[in-house]
């Protein structure tokens, strides 16, 4: 099974344009400073032509205008090797986004990709950004977002193990830690994220190294092929992982995506990467 960690580019990612109405998305805090939407625009296409770039296809799922937070398409599909899963997001507001990735997901394998898919039962809630392919692991983030019958769910329908990590702060898992490979988590230095980190550490045999950065939003990366996406803005947290992604032969790319970060989105959030 091709790993998300490969050098060579995985063969695609999944993006979704803005809503108009992204300035109504979801956000645990209101922003201090409001959603500028015209820099939001900005960011996302820089987002997208990076990702263009460092994979083979960019898949662009339709815009959904009447679904605020449809941008964060990696709530609505989880991919392990070849199985593609839609998710049941744990927001109501958010369940209508799944129909126009699915579809997407349909035409790919129409067009002769090696893909199968999958749902979840109508008792699953699940976000993508609380899944985490790891050491041939899926840590899965029990968060408000995302149930125990996920963990049960999943645990049918994937050939890995699966294990549960409660997420007692924070949106999810991944808002609090992300891999740069498969030993290597980059973690934001906050109690609750070292304790996730430390249920996904003690579940190996083997030495897995942890980042620890100060800044928790740059605790989400998002690796393709060669290069490390990493968040711009946060000069201490950039630096720590930079010098980390060069020892680990990486490339080290940083943007900035202050206002999805407004409405509790990283990096990973926007894309769904296909090895
Ligand atoms: C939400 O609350 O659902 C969105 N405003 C943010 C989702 C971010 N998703 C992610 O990090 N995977």
């Amino acid at each position: 099974m091709r790993s998300l960690y490969e050098s060579t580019p995985p063969r695609f990612a999944l993006v979704r344009p803005l809503a108009k109405s992204f300035t109504h998305a979801l956000a645990e805090k209101p922003p201090l400073v409001p959603i500028d939407m015209k820099l939001a625009e900005q960011q996302h296409q820089a987002y997208q032509q990076l990702l263009s770039k460092a994979v083979d296809n960019l898949v662009v799922v339709p815009v959904a205008h009447d679904f605020p937070d449809s941008c964060f398409i990696e709530d609505t599909l989880i991919v392990v090797g070849d199985h593609a899963i839609i998710t049941r997001p744990g927001a109501p507001s958010r369940r209508g986004e799944t129909a126009a990735v699915e579809a997407s997901v349909r035409q790919l394998i129409a067009d002769g990709e090696s893909l199968r898919l999958s749902r979840l039962a109508d008792n699953v809630l699940l976000d993508g950004g609380d899944v985490l392919l790891f050491g041939g692991k899926l840590f899965v983030g029990l968060s408000r977002r995302t149930n125990s019958a996920a963990l049960a769910e999943l645990s049918k329908l994937v050939d890995c193990p699966v294990v549960g990590v409660p997420v007692p702060e924070g949106l999810h898992l991944k808002s609090a830690l992300s891999a740069m490979d498969d030993v290597t988590l980059v973690v934001a230095d906050r109690e609750a994220c070292r304790v996730m980190a430390k249920a996904i550490v003690q579940s190996f045999a083997h030495n897995v190294q942890t980042i620890l950065v100060p800044d928790t939003v740059a605790a989400n990366v998002l690796r393709l092929g060669k290069t490390l996406i990493v968040q711009a803005g946060y000069p201490q947290s950039e630096a720590l992982i930079h010098q980390a992604s060069r020892e680990r032969g990486l490339t080290p790319h940083a943007i900035s995506m202050s206002e999805f970060a407004k409405a509790d989105g990283a990096l990973t959030c926007c894309s769904v990467i296909i090895p």
